[in-house]
């Protein structure tokens, strides 16, 4: 039996071979930071390598995968955006299995699904009271039916995380364009957020047309973040919000470096409310869309720093609503997975739209490929040729970084060590040309260069290298065939950690790497 000594001591020697951030350690950490004016330059790298995701980016950050279901009248129209004058008489998808969508969700790895409850022509998927332009006055079910209850109870059955798109343009709307819209749209959230369950992200896009009056909306953003932080504090709000940033491009394919803290210009202003909190509670404002965000370069005449992690959206189609024409159209799985590499792998978070088609189901082509991009993960990612590898390195917890647990992580000896070299001396010789490597975001994003080389005739080869790391990154080289390897993290902004290591073989023969198709 163990006794409190020896109990103190085993607990003890646990903490020496892993650093878990603990929770109030976490608690203590911003997921922002104000700059003073005069700050040095090496004041604000310091600040930006210990902002740190809230522990509501960090939940969605884990789950790597989600997916969008674009279903509505434009399902049925054929279009990509309707009109608002669509009949809701048009709406009926007579085979409608919501427990279908997230069951193929599900067996493809993903975690979350977001289901648009209102597109931009306003038709609401939802009987809502606020409208008659709904499911309610459809067909369908004879007017009974609710496409929001089906999704949010299949993801309740099936275990994944469940969110909502409401479209802030509405077509359909008569009071859109009016102060009373913003009224009818926290009447709209306020439903949505009551009445099924857990929500766990709200999604809103930045169209801004003009409705049926012909005007324009001037959007009540911050009293709609305000509502949702109230009625579902652990939701994620996203692209048009604080939480979670737009890529920058529909192709799937996130930026090489991507820095999860970024300059928000308009942060001094709103500091003295955000001052008071862990995190923001408003849209961080500054270019988005740039080649890349948050470099030293671009953080030096920043005003505030924010955490504002990408999402990356691509449709597994062509268009993001389902369009017949369209099913010889669907994604490969080699293409999916290069999508995989280039989204998840470049510190994102990948939002993949499957859209149900005119019955209510997955179509078969979508299953199809899904299946066989599910299958090449699978196979790439199952064997980890790092496992049980000999680790020399230089700084403290190195058992972390193949321990399986993300909130355990290798770091250097001390904050001054920006640099440092990682050893592993595989258990024989493997073939292998994926490297994926994770950072822990609870401490920080800090890695700015890094090099993986493989010893082969007596001295160390270029596999690979890389910038940034963030949550995950995964680089594809050259297979290379080796026993020992050694990743050298040639520049960091404070000590760097490390919380897994991996090395695979690509499942996928001849297999392109680094493809780069932002555009
Ligand atoms: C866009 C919308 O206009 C598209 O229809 C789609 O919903 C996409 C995800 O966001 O901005």
């Amino acid at each position: 039996m163990m006794n409190k000594l020896t109990a103190g001591l085993f607990s003890l020697l646990l903490m020496a071979s892993s650093a878990p951030v603990s929770a109030q350690d976490a608690a203590s950490k911003q997921n922002f930071a104000i700059i003073q004016p005069g700050a040095t330059e090496a004041d604000i790298i310091r600040k930006a390598a210990n902002v740190v995701s809230s522990p509501r980016q960090l939940r969605w950050q884990q789950l790597e995968l989600t997916a969008f279901f674009h279903v509505g009248v434009n399902t049925f129209t054929n279009r990509e955006w309707g009109t608002g004058k669509e009949d809701p008489a048009i709406f009926n998808p007579t085979q409608l299995d919501a427990r279908q969508w997230v069951r193929v969700a599900k067996e493809a790895g993903i975690k979350q699904v977001i289901l648009t409850a209102k597109h931009h022509d306003g038709f609401c998927l939802w009987p809502t009271a606020t409208t008659e332009h709904s499911v309610k006055n459809s067909p369908w079910k004879n007017g009974n039916g609710d496409v929001v209850q089906d999704v949010a109870e299949a993801c309740r059955e099936y275990g994944i995380g469940f969110g909502v798109y409401l479209s802030p343009w509405d077509m359909n709307s008569l009071v859109y364009g009016s102060d009373a819209y913003n009224d009818l749209f926290v009447e709209q959230l306020t439903e949505l957020l009551t009445k099924y369950g857990r929500v766990d992200e709200v999604w809103f896009d930045g169209a801004n047309g003009e409705g049926p009056n012909g005007k324009k909306q001037v959007y009540d953003f911050d009293r709609w973040y305000r509502h949702i932080r109230k009625l579902q504090p652990a939701a994620t709000i996203a692209i048009m919000g604080p939480d979670v940033r737009w890529v920058g491009t529909e192709t799937g394919y996130g930026r090489e470096t991507e820095w999860s803290v970024v300059p928000a210009d308009n942060l001094d202003q709103t500091a003295t409310a955000a001052n008071s909190q862990q995190a923001v509670a408003f849209k961080p404002t500054g270019d988005m869309r740039g080649e890349v965000l948050g470099s030293r370069e671009q953080i030096r005449n920043a005003k505030g720093l924010v955490w504002y992690p990408a999402e990356t959206d691509v449709s597994i189609r062509p268009g993001w609503f389902y369009h017949p024409a369209e099913d010889d159209k669907v994604k490969s799985p080699e293409k999916l997975l290069d999508i995989y590499y280039s989204s998840v792998g470049r510190n994102g978070v990948l939002l993949l739209n499957i859209p149900p088609d005119t019955r209510g189901l997955i179509h078969e082509s979508d299953v199809k490929a899904l299946q066989g991009w599910t299958k090449l993960r699978h196979d790439t990612f199952s064997k980890n040729f790092a496992e049980g590898a000999k680790v020399k390195a230089s700084g403290k917890y190195k058992k972390a970084m193949l321990d399986g647990k993300y909130e355990t992580h290798f770091t250097t000896k001390s904050e001054r060590d920006t640099t440092a070299t990682i050893e592993l001396k595989l258990k024989g010789e493997h073939t292998f040309d994926v490297l994926m490597l994770q950072e822990n975001i609870s401490v920080g994003q800090r890695i700015e260069k890094f090099v993986l080389e493989y010893w082969q005739e007596g001295q160390w080869q270029k596999a690979a290298e890389g910038t940034t790391v963030g949550y995950k990154r995964l680089l594809r080289f050259e297979p290379v065939t080796a026993s020992k390897v050694r990743l050298r993290i040639e520049s960091s902004r404070l000590n760097p950690t490390i919380s897994e290591i991996g090395l695979y073989k690509n499942a996928l023969e001849g297999a392109a790497y680094s493809a780069n198709e932002r555009e």
